[in-house]
């Protein structure tokens, strides 16, 4: 059963939306010609969602809807409508900050629960770019860009604690999305659920293993405490590859209806666990052995980009920062407090690279073991050499996961990585 829906919704369809866009004099217009002229496209190809594009003779525009239901699913798995506020909420706060890393907000509806941006174009979903082999030279720094200034700019190092707690209550609200990422990340991979499934059999041997494995399964329900009580600024909530638009010149992030208040390092995490089963999965592809070791090694270059400009853009902005109720800028103006601050900022990104490499590996287990899983995989037709990748991905997930103070620096990660892959050309 669906969840009951207020007066006023309907799912859309193309008439419907045509419509309804038809009765928004600015929308219309952004439209141009007549409504008879108007090409509408349902694309969305995400776990939840309505996703049309709709052009017209002078312009065109995106418009999200939630379903009462998990999509991928059906009306076997209920899902209340609100996710649309929340993405609509999330793109109203942070635009201001991140003008040109996230796509327009234009509209929204609250009775359709339907949210409309700027249409992209020529972008394509950062995933499927990455499966085809394409190199984009500023997605990884965009997305950072991107994570740092929401990071800093919503947190009490730049705003009022009354401007970020009134935000956060909004946010709170978060719950049907809160609760997803609360199972399906953190809990449903170290046990048995009948949403998760994995390349089997090949690999039941490591899923056995990982439900046993009391180390792994708290510093999986360590991470999930963090996520559920670390308020520390307006996180995307979803950052994967598919939620990042790109063209050869252009980044996006999109989606962000998961937000909710959270350690900076869930987001962070996200992103690079999804460089690295990029990464991972490079043997399933029809590619030359050359060709797939550039490519690779392209990838591995991009996780270190990600990384290093993040840090040093949280650095940069929180330094600029004066009006924040964290670290009140009076305090550290004299040559000595200002060299303390910044002694004090590299311990705080220390402090998040270690969130972002366990988060990195809880988002790879979840995507190999439990519900959600990535196409990069998923794509790899023959089983035995999709659960060999699949199996050097978990084994660098699990020591991200259990000892992430192994790893000095992201070279060390990208050395792992590697030397995995490595191995196996090796055996
Ligand atoms: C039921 S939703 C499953 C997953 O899809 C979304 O993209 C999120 O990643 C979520 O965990
Ligand atoms: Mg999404």
């Amino acid at each position: 059963m669906a969840v009951p829906t207020p007066d006023g919704y309907q799912i859309l369809n193309s008439d419907r939306l045509i419509t309804w866009l038809a009765s928004l004099p600015d929308l219309a217009a952004r439209l141009g010609g007549k409504p008879a002229d108007w090409q509408v496209e349902e694309v969305g190809d995400g776990n939840l969602n309505l996703v049309f594009l709709v052009r017209g003779p002078t312009g065109g525009l995106c418009v999200k809807q939630s379903l009462p239901y998990v999509r991928v699913v059906g009306e076997s798995w209920p899902m209340p409508l609100e996710r649309a506020f929340f993405e609509y909420r999330h793109l109203a706060e942070t635009g201001r900050h991140v003008t040109g890393l996230a796509p327009e907000l234009i509209h929204y509806d609250a009775a359709k629960f339907a949210i409309v941006v700027e249409l992209l174009a020529p972008h394509r979903i950062l995933r499927r770019g990455l499966i085809d082999g394409v190199r984009y030279p500023d997605a990884a720094l965009a997305v950072a860009e991107y994570v740092a200034r929401t990071a800093v700019q919503t947190s009490v190092l730049a705003e009022s604690f009354e401007t970020v707690f009134n935000r956060a209550a909004v946010f709170s609200r978060n719950h049907a999305l809160t609760r997803v990422t609360a199972e399906l990340v953190f809990a449903d991979p170290y046990h048995d659920h009948p949403r998760n499934s994995w390349t089997s059999p090949q690999l039941d041997d490591l899923v056995a293993e990982f439900r046993q494995d009391s180390r792994l399964k708290l510093a999986a329900a360590r991470l999930g405490h963090a996520f559920l009580t670390r308020r520390e600024a307006l996180l995307h909530g979803d950052l994967h590859t598919g939620s990042v638009m790109v063209s050869d010149v252009d980044t996006r992030v999109i989606d962000p209806e998961f937000a909710l208040y959270g350690p900076v390092g869930f987001d962070l995490g996200a992103f690079v666990a999804n460089l690295l089963t990029a990464y991972f999965s490079q043997a399933g592809y029809v590619r030359s052995e050359d060709e797939q070791a550039a490519y690779g090694e392209w990838l591995l270059s991009q996780v270190a980009v990600f990384w290093q400009h993040f840090a040093q853009r949280y650095d940069q902005l929180w330094q600029a920062q004066t009006g924040g109720d964290a670290y009140p800028a009076a305090l550290f103006q004299d040559p000595a407090g200002q060299t303390a601050l910044a002694l004090e900022c590299q311990q705080v990104i220390a402090s998040l690279f270690a969130d972002t490499l366990g988060f990195a590996g809880i988002e790879i287990i979840r995507r190999v073991l439990g519900f959600a899983h990535n196409l990069e995989f998923e794509s790899i037709a023959d089983a035995d050499l999709r659960a060999g990748l699949e199996r050097q991905a978990l084994a660098l997930a699990r020591r991200l996961l259990v000892e992430p103070g192994q790893f000095a620096d992201i070279d060390g990660v990208i050395a792992a990585a590697r030397a995995l892959t490595q191995d196996r050309v090796a055996a």
